[in-house]
């Protein structure tokens, strides 16, 4: 690849050179590394997410009621795309290295991108498909803390099967996130906010959340991958069919 110039930035006016923190160095690195191996395609949809928000935020009352920590929907999000991993499970694979096949998992870890001073890190909850929301949220929250303290330890950032990349506390619409290779998906997710949707007989008021779906092509069609994401939306405007 062609490198980008080098510019002295000081002929055109005062300049000061900070050092990067040695986990923005890493994350360039694998960043850019997964930006120019993964052919990435982003497949967008907006999920009604009005009925859970409202149980969230119950929930989240009854467990701060409790003295428990606060339900987010991150966790939400984890079980519903761990669940949706089961019926699509080329999302939940691996290119071999040389290309020739799929490693399917028969095991769920997912992991969330986790913004913290010093920058991006992706710690990875484990086993999401045997664990409920309460446990998965609980987790989330330690494993956010440990992040931001810079205390995560190296194998609480491996093994992961999918990420989750959430900017929906800060806002924006749809984005493009970059796969995590070798994994072969990530999810972003933006802000809900209210909006009308037609009912076939009238407009309704109604939460919707940004979903913004990045996929390697090499491994997932486009078709698959709008079925994906649609099972995903339905799975988030009724999270009972989390149980069937
Ligand atoms: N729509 C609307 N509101 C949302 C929302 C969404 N999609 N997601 C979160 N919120 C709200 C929450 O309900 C919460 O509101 P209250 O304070 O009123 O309860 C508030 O935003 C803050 O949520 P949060 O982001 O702190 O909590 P979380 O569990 O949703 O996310 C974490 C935790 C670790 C994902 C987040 O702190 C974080 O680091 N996000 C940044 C991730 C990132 O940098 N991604 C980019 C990677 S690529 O460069």
């Amino acid at each position: 690849i062609p490198p980008i110039p080098a510019v002295d930035f000081s002929q055109f006016g005062a300049i000061e050179t900070k050092p990067l923190a040695r986990i923005r160095k890493l994350s360039a690195a694998h960043l850019s590394r997964c930006w120019l191996n993964v052919p990435h395609v982003t497949q967008t949809d907006e999920a009604d997410i009005t009925e859970v928000e409202a149980f969230r935020k119950q929930q989240s009352e009854e467990l701060a009621a409790a003295g428990g920590p606060k339900l987010t929907l991150l966790p939400i999000l984890m079980k519903a795309v761990a669940v949706a991993m089961k019926s699509y499970p080329e999302f939940n694979a691996s290119l071999s290295p040389d290309g020739e096949s799929l490693i399917m998992k028969q095991y769920c870890h997912i992991g969330f991108a986790a913004d913290t001073p010093n920058g991006l890190v992706v710690p990875v909850v484990r086993d999401v498909w045997s664990k409920g929301i309460a446990e998965l949220s609980a987790e989330c929250a330690a494993l956010a803390k440990k992040a931001r303290d810079g205390k995560l330890k190296p194998d609480e950032m491996k093994g992961g099967c999918f990420s989750i990349s959430s900017l929906g506390g800060i806002g924006g619409s749809h984005f493009t996130p970059i796969v995590n290779a070798p994994e072969v998906g990530i999810l972003g997710v933006s802000r809900a906010l209210m909006k009308p949707v037609w009912d076939g007989m009238a407009f309704q008021p109604r939460l919707m959340c940004p979903l913004s779906l990045s996929y390697d092509h090499r491994v997932i069609d486009g078709a698959y991958a709008a079925r994906f994401i649609v099972h995903l939306s339905r799975l988030l405007a009724d999270v009972r069919r989390l149980l069937l």
